[in-house]
């Protein structure tokens, strides 16, 4: 191995990126950072390259999220990195390893008034994990291996750099990167003992299994806690799809009955946010299972929360022994309970009204998305309807913008995927309304020959905020979008295709078209505006 490495700071920059696996760049030109473009562009790193910062943080995001390992984007100084901040929070939100490098004003010169010159470390640190400015060139290589090691030890998130002008365009050498492997955080024996204990001694036990189980490589080791100890599985985010449908243990229409009547809830891998009702299940004891001690919900009391890695926790589970209540009463209810749902679901799935239902989307889609296909969903009530139809076979292949509910992540997040799996269907599901956060990034996929499937619910509302807001008010504002809007000629002025589907046997033939295109296809689905995802509240 060379003593040294050389170059200008870009090179310096990749030279590090690539020791931990980083392989493909996302940006928007800007020249505070063409040293890291000349660098990637000599060594044959693809650039994606996007028409709003936003959809660059996305796609990386969505590269961890899928690869589970460090997903890279470039932003130029100043209003670069701003409009990078929405994607930079919903990474830290999500706990995905992303890493942001930022252009920045000279140094030199700070405070003479350079053009796009702010300092961006205050406003991305309480975001991201690490925040830095690079003092030297000779230093890149290692503030760079810094800040990737931070974004994949546990609790995993982004980190940001930026790189002063003089910084990046600069000559010097330095010692080559390492990456650093992080340790896996050994979870304390007897949490894990009390908890697998809980869990063995209920009688009505419940796992739900999170976004972690998945970027934490602890799928499988989930599955054998389960077994071992007899509990239904419900998933959410990236853990959906952990057990197979049809997995004796698998629920997800049976969550109301299950979490109302149980006495033990593991929550794996995920807050206890608003999307668990905070936490809180009737008089069940609640076992927090977390990947590093700092994702311990404090709002809430638990009965023990083991943490650490989530492989270890979960083997552990699997193997703890000793008795075990019986379940296969229980178990049995809830397959009542899942039977009856999916019966009722299968009826909304087939429905066929005037204006089309968004069940009856879901519908059309389950029969021709394949078990492997990435499913994104970008809106407000269109999104709540996927999440209860589409049921993902696998895991890590459901991405939803997470608790930090961001729209627009629609086009970043499909770049990111179909640069992950070229060969695979990628389909986004957008609202109408969440359409004009992103849409024009189709332009980014074309022109770059990423085909995807977008299928818009066109409601002509913002959906999720009518509905409740007429239910609170009794009338409503700014919520109305234009009726019937063409979105597929958006998609089609800008270089894919599309076609505008308003009866629902109009629907499957579409969607053939639409993965059989090799372009980026808008389904542009004329949805009932009358149709309110049900809901106690959107703001709980
Ligand atoms: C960036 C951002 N702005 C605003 C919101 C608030 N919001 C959440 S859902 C929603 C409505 C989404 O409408 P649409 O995408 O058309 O989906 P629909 O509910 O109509 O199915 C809005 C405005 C948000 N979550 N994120
Ligand atoms: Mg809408």
């Amino acid at each position: 191995m060379a003593q040294t490495i050389e170059g200008h700071g870009g090179e310096l920059a990749l030279a590090a990126l690539r020791a931990y696996g980083v392989t493909e760049m996302f940006t928007l030109s800007g020249a505070h950072v063409f040293p890291l473009y000349d660098a990637a562009h000599k060594a044959g790193m693809p650039i994606y390259d996007v028409r709003h910062e936003q959809s660059a943080v996305f796609a990386a995001e969505a590269v961890a999220k899928l690869q589970r390992r460090p997903g890279l984007a470039v932003l130029t100084a100043g209003p670069g990195v701003t409009n990078g901040i929405s994607g930079l929070t919903s990474a830290y939100f999500n706990g995905s390893p992303v890493l942001v490098l930022g252009g920045r004003a000279p140094a030199f010169r700070w405070g003479a008034g350079s053009l796009q010159e702010i300092d961006h470390v205050p406003l991305v640190a309480p975001v991201t994990k690490y925040a830095a400015t690079v003092a030297d060139t000779a230093s890149i290589p290692t503030a760079v291996a810094r800040a990737l090691a931070a974004t994949i030890s546990s609790h995993r998130g982004p980190a940001f750099l930026d790189l002063p002008l003089e910084v990046l365009f600069s000559s010097d050498d330095a010692a080559p990167p390492t990456a650093a492997d992080p340790a896996p955080i050994e979870p304390d024996p007897d949490d894990v003992r009390v908890a697998a204990a809980l869990l063995a001694a209920a009688e009505r036990p419940v796992i739900i299994a999170g976004s972690d189980v998945w970027a934490g490589d602890a799928v499988a080791a989930l599955r054998a806690a389960a077994e071992a100890l007899q509990v239904p599985v419900f998933a959410n985010g990236m853990g959906r799809g952990a057990l197979p449908p049809g997995h004796p243990l698998a629920f997800a229409k049976a969550r109301r009955p299950a979490l109302n009547e149980a006495d033990v809830v593991a929550v794996i891998g995920t807050p206890l946010d608003f999307r668990l009702g905070f936490g809180e299940f009737g008089a069940a004891r609640v076992i927090h299972v977390v990947d590093a001690p700092d994702q311990r919900a404090g709002h809430v009391g638990t009965a023990v929360s083991p943490a650490g890695d989530l492989h270890r926790i979960l083997s552990g589970f699997a193997g703890s022994g000793g008795d075990r209540a019986d379940h296969a009463e229980w178990i049995a209810g809830l397959r009542a309970a899942e039977h009856a749902g999916a019966v009722r679901d299968a009826e909304a799935m087939a429905a066929d009204t005037d204006p089309i239902k968004p069940a009856r989307v879901y519908g059309e889609l389950r029969k021709i998305l394949a078990d492997d296909a990435v499913t994104i969903g970008d809106g407000g009530d269109f999104v709540s309807y996927a999440g209860r139809y589409l049921e993902p076979a696998r895991p890590g292949t459901w991405l939803d913008p997470g608790p930090y509910g961001c729209l627009g992540t629609g086009m970043g997040y499909a770049m990111g995927a179909r640069v992950t799996y070229p060969d695979r269907q990628v389909c986004v599901l957008m609202g109408d309304g969440a359409a004009g956060f992103s849409l024009l990034d189709v332009e980014a996929l074309v022109r770059q020959r990423l085909p995807v499937v977008i299928v818009v619910g066109n409601n002509g509302i913002w959906g999720l905020e009518k509905h409740p807001m007429r239910a609170m008010y009794g009338y409503d504002v700014a919520a109305d979008l234009q009726p019937g809007l063409r979105y597929d000629d958006v998609v089609t002025a800008l270089g894919g295709a599309g076609e505008t589907v308003a009866t629902s046997a109009d629907l499957g033939p579409a969607l053939e078209r639409a993965f059989g295109s090799g372009v980026p296809y808008l389904v542009n689905v004329l949805t009932d505006p009358a149709d309110a995802y049900p809901r106690s509240s959107s703001l709980a």
